[in-house]
């Protein structure tokens, strides 16, 4: 979608910081963290947000998990911890609307969140 910033940044029409790249995901630094590591997975496919998952996007949503798992490894969080978070719908704060799993780590972490 060419009106999708993620879209855009998928396509490499908006400048993006990578840190991992496949087929189907793609993953990248958050210009806006929120702790010392703040990457998004997305897929390259445009889905709105979780709300709108079905049972034909298990394996997007297994490569996006496997690409997170990824993330943590090579940003040396995998034995420290991290979180993953999906946010749906104005309450939770969602701003862009392509689909992105955020990996934060690097600090620990209040429960629940603010
Ligand atoms: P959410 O609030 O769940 O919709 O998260 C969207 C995130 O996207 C937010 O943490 C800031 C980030 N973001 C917004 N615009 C850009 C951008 O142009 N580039 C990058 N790298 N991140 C962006």
């Amino acid at each position: 979608m060419s009106d999708c910033l993620f879209c855009r940044i998928v396509a490499g029409d908006v400048p993006s910081s990578e840190v991992l790249s496949s087929a189907t995901t793609y993953a990248f630094r958050d210009v806006n963290p929120g702790a010392p590591t703040h990457v998004l997975v997305v897929p390259r496919e445009h889905i709105v947000d979780a709300a709108a998952i079905t049972s034909d996007h298990r394996n997007v949503l297994t490569e996006m998990f496997q690409a997170a798992q990824q993330v943590a490894a090579l940003e040396h969080l995998s034995e420290r911890g991290y979180r993953l978070v999906f946010n749906v719908g104005p309450e939770s704060g969602n701003s862009v609307p392509h689909l992105h799993l955020h990996v934060l780590g690097g600090r620990p972490m209040s429960w629940p969140p603010g």
